[in-house]
């Protein structure tokens, strides 16, 4: 049994040599493998390694949050809870998560096949680039991981264990609830915004009660509905894409919660690259294009899952919920029906919440992202962060005034205005 260390590209290049399969993979001899450290996340070392055959990705945890230092420790059994949800994933949702070839848990390391020439979605949009394959890729992943670890696809015993295999998962999800539920609606050290331009917006969040209702009311949510297996994290940051293919990474944060949480993310994300688009160099032509597919990716992630979550639940309800027995004939199939929609109305909903509190956090809280942060004119950037401010706290607050996916990208267009 190893002993955890942090490695260094010496100590992996050795390590890996002694993994008969990645060695095999990797092809040539451990001497001639470039080894490079490339994280730029949050929490983890990332290591890319190419040999003369092929390539791997190998991520280690670190002891402490990446981002803060050694100050703010953090439990390498995160590493554990990733390998456990990458490989649930691929067998809930074939083909959209990376490949796993090897997990040491006592060096809270998982190596990887290396996606290339994927870049990081997050990227990609913030150069303006486009993604025919996203929608259906990402619905798919949304659609299967979610309902087929919900109580609508799985026997009560098999959900019950799947909650218990990720109860241990804790502290990552303390990470969300405070920095997604809490603190930017408080004083909180670790808090940054655009200052001074965004201070008596900061303000204002703080004191807005209404909003504090809304958020404690999601973070209620998230704390006590193990819906179904979430990713936990799914920004456009964990999101590997080439023009033809994507890929979901890093779920480090999975466990059975709300399935609106990952919903929403995507949602918020795809929000946050419209409108952070205003702010970044591109001609009017380019601009409106992308603008135009995102706003389009929005409508279409919402209702090409509605779709496919109501098509596996038509015809792979295998779960304790909603007995066959309880819905027999033409009427118990009309009432079924109905349930169906109502069931999809309030997700949307929990989507919503959710979405706008994955905004929030992204500009007033300790984790910011680059399409905003990329926008170097704070004057520019504080526009684009103060309209999707606005824009997040009617979603939140005014959740009956969001019905459905196109009152939310009408409100977003309307936004781009302000
Ligand atoms: C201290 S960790 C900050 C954020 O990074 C991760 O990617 C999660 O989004 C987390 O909230
Ligand atoms: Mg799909």
């Amino acid at each position: 049994q190893d002993e955890y260390r942090i490695l260094h590209e010496a100590d992996l290049r050795d390590y890996l040599a002694g993994l008969p399969e990645v060695a095999a993979r990797l092809g040539g001899a451990p001497a001639s493998w470039s080894v490079g450290e490339v994280g730029d996340g949050n929490l983890n070392l990332v290591f890319i390694v190419k040999g003369t055959a092929a390539g791997v990705a190998v991520k280690q945890a670190l002891p402490y949050v990446r981002l803060v230092g050694e100050s703010w420790p953090l439990p390498l059994s995160r590493s554990h809870y990733e390998y456990l949800a990458l490989t649930h994933q691929a067998r809930l949702a074939p083909g959209l998560v990376p490949d796993v070839l090897h997990h040491n848990e006592a060096l809270a390391l998982v190596v990887m096949e290396l996606l290339e020439p994927h870049i990081i979605m997050r990227k990609g949009l913030v150069a303006g680039t486009t993604y025919p394959r996203f929608v259906d890729d990402i619905t798919t992943f949304l659609a299967r991981t979610l309902f087929l670890s919900s109580d609508l696809a799985v026997s009560a015993a098999e959900k019950k264990e799947g909650i218990a295999a990720f109860a241990g998962n804790h502290a990552l999800c303390k990470i969300t609830e405070d920095l997604i539920f809490t603190d930017p609606y408080r004083v909180a050290e670790q808090n940054r915004w655009t200052q001074p331009w965004l201070d008596a917006t900061a303000a204002a969040f703080r004191e807005d009660l209404d909003l504090h209702v809304a958020v404690s009311r999601l973070k209620l949510k998230f704390l006590n509905a193990p819906e179904a297996l979430i990713h936990g994290d799914l920004h456009t940051g964990s999101i590997m894409v080439t023009e033809g293919e994507t890929k979901v990474i890093d779920p480090e944060f999975a466990f059975y919660g709300p399935m609106g949480f990952d919903i929403g993310a995507v949602i918020a994300n795809l929000l946050m690259a419209y409108l952070a688009s205003a702010g970044h160099e591109r001609s009017p032509g380019e601009r409106r294009a992308f603008e135009t597919w995102v706003l389009e990716t929005v409508e279409n992630v919402w209702s090409d899952f509605a779709r496919e979550f109501l098509d596996l639940w038509r015809t792979q309800a295998e779960g304790d919920a909603y007995p066959r027995t309880l819905f027999e004939g033409d009427a118990g199939a009309a009432r079924l029906e109905a349930e169906r929609q109502a069931y999809m109305a309030r997700l949307f909903e929990d989507t919503v919440g959710f979405s706008a509190a994955k905004i929030i956090r992204r500009i007033l809280g300790l984790a910011h992202n680059i399409d905003f942060e990329s926008i170097e004119d704070p004057k520019r950037r504080v526009v684009c962060e103060a309209r999707s401010l606005r824009l997040a706290r009617a979603m939140m607050v005014e959740a009956a005034s969001f019905p459905t996916i196109s009152t939310v990208t009408k409100a977003a267009r309307e936004a781009r205005n302000w």
